[in-house]
């Protein structure tokens, strides 16, 4: 069929209309997998890229390819307009985690799905589709991010984005926990694998600014990649935040070289403060390390920690809340995020759930990690949902936000930790306007004015890294 229109859609999770939206978090981070996807077309073509999270859908059209990119929690936004532009006579496609997890269920909306990533089957797809015949299921097997078109960052509204500069350079993670997406959607090929480093060069070398963010599973996962990058970023003035593993951060002097490179904020993934817990979800990589001695090495570097934590997971009892909330507080963990256990289908944990008959809904509106949808083992499900809104609410009580800012020595660190942490929970209001008044770009260079440089702590072995003195921009991880 002749195609000469073509558009991308990321829908919005149904969630924009409960009272938990918060449209600050979903103006972060720019469709990126629509738009490396979109660099596969013939630029000739009519193509364009919508994002409900930030704007109203365009419904009238009439495109000849619809491409929509299916998430857990959007996935019934996403079937309602595959079938809108099916019923209209568009042909649509559909991909991404959740298609992959659960393939038939995505198959009654759509004339193609696609499982895994689509850097190989995509560009199949679009030639099939050309000679008339294409598929109604591709699966990714080959896995390469080497020769990948230049991502379509054009088709993407800058201004809508508080970080419109994110970046991904690898795809995966090479550890295994059960609760993670990850094992799931890599089935039937590598499930971690990197960029070329002069590839990941040339791509941040094209974004403006200074400010990226790494959306990367775990920016340290391949260390020689990840050495060859810091090396490759020194001296260009960058300043980034990425997420990475608790014992990739004590093993030699890797996150050295990454705050060298202008690390300034980093997602850590604690998830528990108990081995038990840890050796259940297959956290192997986090297993008898010693988290105080992680913040401490990111502290000395000026690196910000956005501490990822779990509630919920087997052997969980009530007193969960408090002693993480406790030590998060005590440690200076900059922001927490914190989640309720949720077993995404296509996952270990999902499957051995299941064979005990404990998920308790399939609604996947409320698979957000803000409701329970399975039965705990230590608390009833209530209890669960209670000491996860006490403990959000604990955390980011305006006295620990002072005192998680008096863990840390500096004063500098101590005024950023509590302009971040404030600035990013206190003020949703101002947020929210300026997202009505389309004015996040005006609030990159504010945010960096406003955030002052940290200097590494004196007399520990990092003060050497003067890289801290440089100015940051911050923003929250996504799952906050
Ligand atoms: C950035 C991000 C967000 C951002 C923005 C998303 C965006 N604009 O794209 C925001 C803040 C909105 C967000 C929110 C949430 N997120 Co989020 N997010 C991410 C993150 C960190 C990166 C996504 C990304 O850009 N990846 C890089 C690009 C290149 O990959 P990609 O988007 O997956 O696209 C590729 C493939 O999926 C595929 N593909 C995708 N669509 C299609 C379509 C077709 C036709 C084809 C051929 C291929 C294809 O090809 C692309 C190229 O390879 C991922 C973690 C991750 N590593 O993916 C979590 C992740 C996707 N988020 C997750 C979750 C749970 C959420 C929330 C529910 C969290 C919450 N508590 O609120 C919300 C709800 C989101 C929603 N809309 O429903 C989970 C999803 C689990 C699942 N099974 O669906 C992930 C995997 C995190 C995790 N480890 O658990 N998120
Ligand atoms: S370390 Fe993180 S990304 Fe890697 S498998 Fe575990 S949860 Fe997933």
């Amino acid at each position: 069929m002749p195609i000469r229109s073509v558009k991308f859609i990321l829908p919005a999770l149904t969630e924009a209309t409960s009272p938990y939206w918060r449209p600050i978090k979903y103006s972060l981070f720019p469709p990126l997998g629509l738009a490396t996807l979109a660099a596969y077309l013939d630029p000739d073509l009519e193509i364009t890229l919508q994002d409900e999270h930030v704007e109203k859908l365009e419904l009238e059209d009439r495109p000849d390819l619809v491409i929509i990119q299916v998430y857990i929690t959007n996935a019934y936004r996403a079937y309602q307009l595959a079938d809108y532009y099916r019923a209209r006579g568009s042909y649509v496609a559909l991909g991404g985690l959740h298609v992959t997890a659960l393939p038939d269920e995505a198959a009654l909306h759509a004339d193609t799905i696609f499982l895994g990533p689509g850097e190989h089957t995509f560009p199949q797809f679009i030639r099939d589709l050309a000679s008339g015949a294409p598929k109604g299921r591709y699966e990714s097997s080959v896995r390469t991010l080497e020769s990948l078109p230049p991502i379509r960052r054009d088709l993407i509204q800058r201004r809508r984005y508080l970080v419109p500069n994110s970046i991904v350079v690898s795809r995966g993670c090479p550890h295994h926990c059960t609760f993670c997406y990850k094992d799931g959607f890599f089935q039937g090929g590598r499930s971690f694998y990197t960029q070329r480093v002069d590839d990941a060069l040339a791509e941040i070398e094209r974004l403006p600014g200074r400010h990226l963010y790494f959306l990367d599973d775990h920016l340290l996962g391949d260390v020689r990649f990840a050495r060859a990058l810091f090396q490759g970023m020194k001296g260009m003035g960058r300043v980034f935040q990425a997420a990475a593993t608790v014992d990739s951060i004590l093993r030699d002097d890797l996150i050295e070289a990454a705050a060298a490179a202008g690390m300034r904020s980093l997602f850590v993934g604690f998830e528990t403060l108990s081995n038990d817990s840890l050796a259940g979800a297959g956290k192997r990589q986090n297993l008898g390390r010693n988290y105080r001695e992680v913040v401490r090495r990111l502290d000395s570097l000026g690196i910000m920690i956005n501490g990822s934590f779990v509630f919920g997971l087997d052997g969980d009892d009530r007193d969960v809340f408090r002693r993480t909330v406790d030590w998060a507080v005590e440690a200076g963990i900059t922001t927490a995020t914190f989640h309720i256990l949720t077993p995404y289908p296509g996952t270990q944990l999902f499957s051995e759930m299941e064979s005990r008959n404990r998920i308790a809904t399939r609604n996947w509106d409320l698979y957000d990690t803000r409701h329970v949808i399975y039965q705990p083992s230590c608390m009833s499900p209530e209890e669960l949902k209670r000491g996860y809104d006490w403990a959000y609410e604990e955390f980011y009580r305006w006295s620990n936000i002072f005192r998680g800012s008096a863990a840390h020595e500096s004063v500098k660190h101590q005024l950023k930790h509590f302009s971040y942490s404030a600035g990013w929970k206190k003020f949703e209001r101002a947020w929210d306007c300026v997202i009505r008044l389309k004015q996040l770009t005006q609030l990159r260079p504010v945010l960096e004015a406003v955030l002052s440089p940290v200097e590494p702590q004196k007399g520990t072995e990092k003060s050497r890294h003067k890289q801290a003195q440089n100015q940051n921009l911050i923003v929250p991880n996504p799952s906050l």
